[in-house]
């Protein structure tokens, strides 16, 4: 049965769950909804997820929203082993960084997204901006110190686990600011970019550096 996806594709939290169908080679639909599509306040969308937001899947009588939990959704539900690892510590090490990204590290990418690249000048809170600059700084440190011991954030495996800081790391990039020494993460975000799906759902976007790029991506990603 072909799974339904709602969002579009510039939005990190819609990577994600793209990513994960791409790994797991499940076929889907998508359709554009939120930013410049609009849609996500409308009654038939407001009813799947009254928070309004993307993404939001649809598999056969199960509808969701909340782009981990789909994550995780998809991992336990398709191919069994292949996102999902099937030995309880590397699960444990995939449920803990995928958390730990989720908490510490995609608030300080999107203050920086938001103010560095996508708003108006004068909306910018700059302050904002060079603080969480220096806090990713410093989160990026902790996953680099893991990754200087192994290849994966759930150890020796490719996982639902790498795939928030995949995406979040890929954005992060692109935002003009001040990168840390990373040499593991840097190492580890390579061998992302040879796997077709990171390719296909999350590098295919282009990626804003200021906000003149950011309109003109708005209209492409459709
Ligand atoms: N916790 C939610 C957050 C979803 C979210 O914030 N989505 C944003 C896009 S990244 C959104 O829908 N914004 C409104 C819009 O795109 O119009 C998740 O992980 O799915």
């Amino acid at each position: 049965m072909m799974i339904t996806v709602w969002g579009r594709r510039n939005s990190v939290n819609v990577q994600k769950v793209l990513w994960a169908l791409e790994e797991l080679d499940v076929p889907y639909r998508r359709e554009n909804v939120g930013g410049s599509f609009g849609g996500n306040q409308d009654g038939d969308f407001l009813a799947m997820n009254p928070m309004g937001l993307v993404p939001v899947i649809r598999d056969g009588d199960v509808t969701m929203f909340e782009s981990n939990a789909i994550v995780r959704y998809l991992a336990a539900r398709f191919r069994a082993g292949v996102l999902r690892p099937a030995e309880h510590k590397s699960l444990a090490m995939a449920e803990q960084w995928m958390e730990w990204a989720q908490v510490n590290f995609a608030p300080l990418v999107s203050t920086l997204f938001v103010h560095r690249v996508r708003s108006l000048p004068e909306n910018r809170n700059t302050a904002a901006a060079d603080a969480a600059e220096k806090q990713a700084a410093q989160v990026l440190k902790v996953a680099d110190a893991w990754l200087a011991r192994h290849d994966w954030f759930a150890g020796h495996e490719f996982s639902f686990g790498d795939i928030v800081m995949g995406a979040l790391l890929w954005r992060y990039m692109a935002v003009p600011c001040e990168k840390p020494p990373m040499p593991h993460l840097l190492e580890w975000l390579e061998a992302l970019q040879d796997r077709e799906a990171f390719r296909r759902a999350v590098m295919a976007v282009p990626r804003a550096k200021d906000l003149a790029d950011w309109q003109r991506i708005e209209k492409e990603t459709a």
